[in-house]
């Protein structure tokens, strides 16, 4: 995430995005706090959950698919900027005109040609155009929404796809093609045997992928559902921990898309996988706000973790548990005093605990030094006073801070300054 983004004052009369101006028209909805999150990239962020679990399901597909030679057959694809031309968003994907996600209360819009992409579907017919049969893409996609513990104006997916040459797909048939009817199993010019095959290439895939992620003994189900893009589509929701969660969109991609990108002779799947809440489950990150977080009590929790501690014959036995931590202010104060010989730290942290309890979060030894006359040596100690559940009043924190001095004068050997 190199590109710095700097948003215009409202009233000028462009807008700039990862450093490029665009003029403003009447569909421009970016707002300056939604064009500060452009560009952080946590899908590339060393050491993010969500980085950690784009590096996991590449790593599977990279091992998992490779040529005669040993080598990765999915490409991954993970810099491409948010920026788009609603063409890509919408019309490449065979999206109405007058379809509802083209609305200014559900996208973000740069002007109306220009727009932040709401699903990293909007890449799918260009790739194919450059002659990839297999890839992944990942990004953060941006869609108007509340802010709530599972809902945020920006997310991650992963999108990936797969196209067959009929060679691939049905070695002994004739065609993967026909003139025929769309019914609620195929397209009009797919065979029913060409849509069944493509359908459990696809939901063998991912499968797979689910049980690489979460373990074998997972529980999956399908459920039919809508895709302007796809025909058939399908919904794959896993059982975690009780509850159906829904992990990804997936189909048959329209042949249309197919013809745009120069290879109507060829047919396929595709599939967008949300980052985020997943990310959330594997790592029980509470909520999803976290993980925009930049306090570095969070992505510390996560700078141990290793692809290998990630993989499902491990996932049960390591704690990733994510450990909760205050997003309350803290209030600081310092303590300093000479010490005696006899002076031992950990009473000191003890008293501070016995007076104090819980709502000092933390002791930090932040000055020592020796007078040269007297020979007395002076530490200076920093508490950070924070509950995890409420804000601390200043005159709370004034009263137990006072307590503490006396308890240190009355119970240690030590003279305050
Ligand atoms: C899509 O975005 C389609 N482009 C997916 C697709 C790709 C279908 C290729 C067919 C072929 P949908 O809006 O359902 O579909 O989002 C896909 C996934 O993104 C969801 O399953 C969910 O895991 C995640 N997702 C969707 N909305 C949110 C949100 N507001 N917050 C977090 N994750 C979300
Ligand atoms: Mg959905």
């Amino acid at each position: 995430s190199s590109a710095r983004t700097i948003s215009s004052a409202p009233e000028a009369n462009t807008v700039c995005v990862l450093g490029k101006e665009y003029k403003r028209d009447d569909m421009t909805n970016v707002t300056p706090s939604l064009l500060e999150k452009v560009g952080r990239e946590l899908h590339n962020t060393k050491d993010h959950p969500i980085n950690l679990l784009k590096k996991l399901i590449v790593h599977h597909f990279h091992k998992t698919y490779i040529n005669t030679a040993g080598n990765p057959l999915f490409t991954s694809i993970e810099n491409i900027p948010p920026v788009v031309t609603t063409e890509q968003n919408f019309d490449s994907l065979c999206v109405a005109k007058d379809h509802i996600s083209r609305s200014r209360s559900d996208s973000y819009y740069i002007n109306s040609e220009t727009m932040l992409r709401t699903h990293t579907s909007a890449h799918q017919r260009d790739f194919i155009k450059m002659g990839l049969d297999r890839f992944l893409v990942t990004g953060d996609v941006y869609r108007r929404d509340e802010i709530d513990s599972t809902h945020y104006p920006v997310f991650h997916q992963m999108e990936g796809v797969r196209v067959y040459l009929k060679q691939n797909l049905l070695p002994r048939s004739k065609t993967m093609f026909e003139d025929g009817e769309e019914t609620d199993e195929k397209q009009s010019r797919h065979t029913l045997e060409t849509s069944k095959a493509l359908e459990l290439e696809l939901k063998t895939t991912l499968e797979r992928l689910v049980k690489y992620i979460f373990g074998e003994e997972t529980q999956t189900r399908w459920n039919s559902c809508y895709f302007p893009f796809t025909h058939p589509s399908f919904e794959l929701e896993i059982l975690f921990r009780g509850e159906w969660v829904e992990m990804l969109g997936s189909g048959i991609m329209r042949q249309e898309i197919l013809d745009d990108a120069g290879a109507s002779f060829k047919t396929g799947w595709a599939f967008g996988l949300g980052l985020d809440r997943l990310s959330m489950l594997l790592f029980s990150i509470p909520d999803i706000r976290l993980l925009w977080s930049k306090d570095e009590r969070f992505i510390d929790q996560f700078k141990h973790i290793t692809l290998p501690m990630l993989t499902k014959e491990n996932l049960n036995k390591k704690d990733l548990s994510f450990k909760p931590f205050s997003t309350f202010l803290p209030r600081c104060e310092d303590v300093a005093f000479w010490i005696t010989p006899e002076f031992n730290e950990n009473d000191f942290h003890e008293l501070v605990r016995a007076t104090c309890g819980d709502i000092v979060e933390k002791v930090e030894l932040i000055d020592s030094f020796e007078n040269s006359k007297t020979g007395k040596v002076s530490r200076c100690y920093r508490l950070v006073y924070r509950s995890m559940d409420r804000a601390v009043t200043k005159d709370e924190v004034d009263e137990l801070h006072s307590k503490l001095r006396e308890n240190i004068e009355k119970l240690l050997p030590v003279e305050l300054r």
